[in-house]
């Protein structure tokens, strides 16, 4: 890793130590051709068709196209200088039904891409699951069921083998905590489930799935990769009398559910306590916290905004804040529902509701270093949906998150001055994409996409990214033309 040695200036103008900058996508949210070269269907296909599902009925159908403009997507990516791209894989371009054949073409696909970014020097960093569950998959249960752990290691295999010789670093899977509470609780992701305790064994099945794919990839892998799983971290703030019971009410759901079986091999008491008139765990089996523990070489960290809980008082309306309502119905928070009330944040706010906060960024930081000290960290997605406006001439003047990415930048560089071992940063996103259960309503992309001509148009925040790629220096405001 490259360190700081120099002197700060000012909090715009520091050296920054992060070894890679970089931009990450997820398979639906930019892909498109979904009936394509023998893709089959994913859960998010049928989600998004369902009416009422997805703002405005939008699907993943066409997207950004990525499919299709992938080299000048890469091209574009080289111009801005960026030296890594995480990019996930959509298990039913490789394996359309979950199991059985694998397709060459998707093989091929994701084969053709990492060769581009090798030939231009750029890092493939690829996930394995950003939430496209092959739907005969759920059609036998989906990740409730143990089958969808052992469909998901031959799936591991396939891309080990396939890829294994040139992927700079695995990710397993890309948040599981949406997967299975906004999956399988909640309802607004799919599969548009509300079973609490489906949701806790969905829980379970993903890490037995990530520890499974982990020794899977290491076992077909013959290049020399990293392996990682990325988790999207709640970072929480108690209000009014009993805060510390909500808080650490939430943090055992979101976050200990996740870290305690990966990084310590166990499920800590207080959530198998919390969660014992869901269900009673019976679904995991011996040996399986001996598998899920596997030594990672970075754990991804994706985060975007603080929350703020505190003890239900029985009369305010309970607030999911979860950051992707969607059309729900169930509970995000399966043992807490009722218990626990996510209250209103103090702005400034996104364009998803969700309060800036660099600070949190730093906190999560240190404490996941202090948690957890031999394991070095990196930010797996930071950013900020805005509605941009297309300026006469076509500049996209965001300087609200031109603003939003120097101060969380900054916020992890203080982190790194505390001590923090963190390896890397990427944008979320790259380009604007669909947006889960808002469809392409919200833009994250420092590159906006006219999803009507699917031109791309780099926004000052692309110019100010790439003046951070190319000086590592957090650079001042940029505004181009
Ligand atoms: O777009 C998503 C991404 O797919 C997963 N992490 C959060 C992002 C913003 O909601």
């Amino acid at each position: 890793m490259f360190k700081a040695v120099g002197l700060y200036n000012n909090v715009w103008s520091v050296i920054i130590v992060f070894t890679v900058i970089q931009a990450a996508f997820g398979t639906y949210q930019v892909e498109g051709a979904a009936d394509e070269d023998g893709r089959g269907p994913s859960i998010w296909d049928t989600f998004s068709r369902t009416p009422g599902k997805v703002w405005n009925g939008d699907t993943g159908d066409v997207a950004c196209d990525h499919y299709h403009r992938w080299e000048s997507d890469l091209d574009l990516m080289a111009e801005l200088g960026l030296d890594a791209y995480r990019f996930s894989i959509a298990w039913s371009r490789i394996l359309p039904t979950g199991t059985g054949e694998i397709n060459r073409a998707g093989v091929d696909f994701y084969s053709r891409l990492v060769d581009g970014l090798l030939a231009r020097g750029i890092r493939p960093v690829a996930t394995l699951y950003h939430w496209d569950l092959p739907q005969p998959l759920e059609d036998a249960g989906g990740w409730p069921e143990r089958a969808t752990a052992d469909a998901f290691e031959r799936y591991a295999e396939v891309v080990g083998a396939a890829l294994g010789d040139r992927i700079h670093t695995w990710t397993t899977l890309n948040e599981p905590w949406c997967s299975a509470y906004l999956g399988y609780g909640q309802g607004g992701h799919a599969p548009g489930r509300h079973e609490p305790a489906a949701a806790l064994a969905a829980v379970h099945h993903l890490n037995l799935a990530h520890g499974r794919a982990i020794q899977a990839l290491r076992a077909t892998s013959t290049g020399a990769p990293e392996y990682s799983v990325t988790l999207n971290f709640h970072v929480l703030r108690g209000r009014g009398a009993g805060a510390d019971e909500a808080v650490r009410r939430i943090d055992a759901l979101a976050n200990r559910a996740f870290t305690g079986p990966m990084l310590r091999g166990a499920y800590p008491d207080d959530l198998l306590a919390d969660t014992a008139g869901v269900t009673d765990w019976a679904f995991v089996r011996e040996g399986d916290l001996a598998v899920i523990a596997q030594p990672i070489d970075v754990l991804g960290v994706n985060y975007y905004s603080t929350a703020t809980v505190s003890l239900w008082d029985g009369v305010a309306e309970q607030q999911q804040n979860d950051g992707h309502k969607g059309a729900a119905g169930g509970t995000a928070w399966p043992g807490s529902d009722r218990i626990v009330e996510f209250v209103a944040q103090d702005p400034p706010f996104t364009d998803m509701g969700w309060n800036i906060a660099p600070d949190g960024l730093e906190e999560l930081l240190v404490s996941l270093s202090e948690q957890f000290p031999q394991q070095p960290l990196m930010i797996t997605e930071n950013g900020a949906a805005f509605p941009d406006e297309v300026a006469p001439g076509g500049a996209v003047h965001d300087a609200a998150r031109v603003d939003y990415l120097q101060r969380h930048l900054t916020a992890a560089h203080r982190a790194i001055a505390r001590g923090v071992d963190l390896r890397g940063y990427f944008v979320w996103s790259l380009l604007d994409n669909f947006e889960w259960g808002y469809g392409y309503a919200k833009r994250f992309g420092v590159v906006r996409v006219d999803f009507d001509t699917l031109e791309r148009t780099v926004k000052d925040s692309g110019h100010w990214y790439a003046a951070l790629t190319q000086t590592r220096s957090i650079p001042a405001p940029t505004r181009v033309g």
